[in-house]
């Protein structure tokens, strides 16, 4: 008979397999006024959470898509909705330059 503990472990692990805990959250630092790391693979439906640690306030800026704003030591994260390749840059430093390939489920 099954124990309530392995019962637990089991639907756990059926959660995990039925693909209910699929999305995964990727993260990137700022730091040094750049994100590391630059190029990021993600799939629909994942969370991308950037993390900024400089002293300065940054953005992650797409055409067409995020306007996130970042102060010093703040994060701020947007889930992915589409497939396809998007470049992101900060718009405080145009230098600072960012790639995410997103692929469908
Ligand atoms: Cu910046």
């Amino acid at each position: 008979m099954l124990s309530r503990k392995s019962l637990l472990i089991t639907t756990f692990m059926t959660l995990i397999m039925s693909g209910a805990v699929q999305a995964e959250t990727i993260q990137v630092t700022i730091k040094h006024h750049a994100f590391a790391p630059a190029d990021i693979h993600a799939k629909v439906g994942d969370t991308i959470k950037w993390v900024n640690e400089d002293s300065v306030g940054h953005t992650v800026t797409a055409k067409g898509g995020w306007d996130l704003t970042l102060p010093p030591n703040k994060a701020a994260s947007e889930v992915v909705k589409k497939a396809g390749e998007f470049n992101y840059h900060c718009s405080i430093h145009p230098s600072m330059k960012g790639h995410i390939t997103v692929a469908a489920k």
